[in-house]
């Protein structure tokens, strides 16, 4: 439990997209109480699928934080079983996108809900009271907003067409995310930044193109964040030229950024304070603090749990380091 760093007056809103966000959410799940803790997650990934609508961040958050998640895979639950997935193959059915018997009564529960008029907050709300996640989990929006992927012939995929069906394969040219003009800032997401107990606003490791941005990018996000009364912290997805998890490095690559902790610092200038890096990139830490941006070096490579809860720990003592 953090103490002396982070008083327990004071509030972390982390904002969290896939695999990255949700270990380093699960690291500050264990430094700092429930109430002090909240999460805004990316929703631009999820998709319509078999009559379902599928949220795949915000459910690797819930079973993250609920410890019923897949540690291996990092999405989707643990002692999962496939007999829904094989059926529907057999009957001729989409099965690239791999749905486990457990998991796929969260998507009916949620769909059903939504149809009944719940929004995406509420449902979020209640699927967390059901498994005892006790932090405020907000989707991003419960306005839909859809990751688009523009890739070299042409052509747009849907992000889990991209990520998932076609493995990352494509080369991308670039990204868009449908409905985000007409999107506002979830309720518990504005409230998170109202929160007068806001001391660190943590942009996690996750993909800054599909994950963050979709966030960020969001109206009026941008200005919440400058008037918010607390420092914007991010942890670089990037280690050592390579994504932990995921096409970030290769999405760099292909838009002609070189895949490095710096570059991932241009891309959040003007909007983040500081930035953590991991000990293998330490040489970039001058380049990127002649950006303006503080520069945290530690070990940000999440392995075990002690990791999470180490970067988690280190993030917040930062965090007030730069407030102050
Ligand atoms: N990722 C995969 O690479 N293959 C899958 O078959 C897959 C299924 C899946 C089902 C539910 C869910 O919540 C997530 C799932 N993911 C799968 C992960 C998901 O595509 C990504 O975690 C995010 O969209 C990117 O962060």
């Amino acid at each position: 439990m953090v103490t002396s760093i982070f008083p327990e007056s004071a509030s972390c809103l982390a904002i969290s997209g896939g695999v990255g966000g949700a270990k380093l959410a699960l690291g500050l799940a264990h430094s700092l109480t429930s109430e002090q803790l909240n999460i805004v997650v990316n929703t631009g990934d999820d998709f319509e699928h078999l009559g379902m609508t599928i949220c795949p961040d915000i459910d690797t958050l819930i079973y993250t934080l609920a410890e019923l998640s897949n540690k291996e895979q990092g999405w989707g639950q643990a002692n999962e079983s496939w007999n829904f997935l094989a059926a529907l193959k057999k009957l001729g059915g989409p099965d690239w996108f791999q749905l486990g018997d457990r998991d796929l009564a969260t998507h009916i529960m949620r769909s059903n809900l939504l149809k009944e008029g719940w929004t995406l907050s509420e449902v979020t709300a209640y699927f967390c009271s059901l498994l005892g996640v006790e932090q405020l989990v907000v989707p991003m929006s419960d306005t839909k907003v859809s990751t688009q992927v523009h890739i070299k012939n042409g052509a747009t995929l849907s992000f889990q067409h991209y990520f998932v069906r076609d493995r990352c394969a494509p080369v991308i040219t670039g990204f868009d995310f449908k409905g985000i003009e007409k999107a506002q800032p979830s309720e518990g997401f504005y409230q998170a930044l109202d929160d007068k107990s806001l001391a660190c606003i943590l942009i996690c490791p996750s993909n800054p193109f599909v994950s963050v941005d979709p966030v960020l990018k969001l109206p009026g996000v941008d200005m919440l964040l400058q008037a918010a009364a607390a420092p914007v912290v991010a942890v670089s997805p990037i280690v050592n030229g390579i994504a932990l998890k995921g096409p970030a490095a290769k999405m760099m690559q292909e838009l002609g950024m070189p895949n490095t902790v710096l570059a991932v610092a241009e891309h959040y200038q003007g909007r983040i304070d500081g930035f953590v890096i991991d000990r293998s990139d330490a040489e970039w830490k001058p380049a990127i603090e002649d950006l303006g941006i503080r520069t945290l070096v530690t070990g940000s490579v999440m392995v075990t749990l002690q990791d999470r809860i180490d970067l988690a720990e280190a993030c917040l003592q930062f965090a007030m380091e730069i407030r102050v």
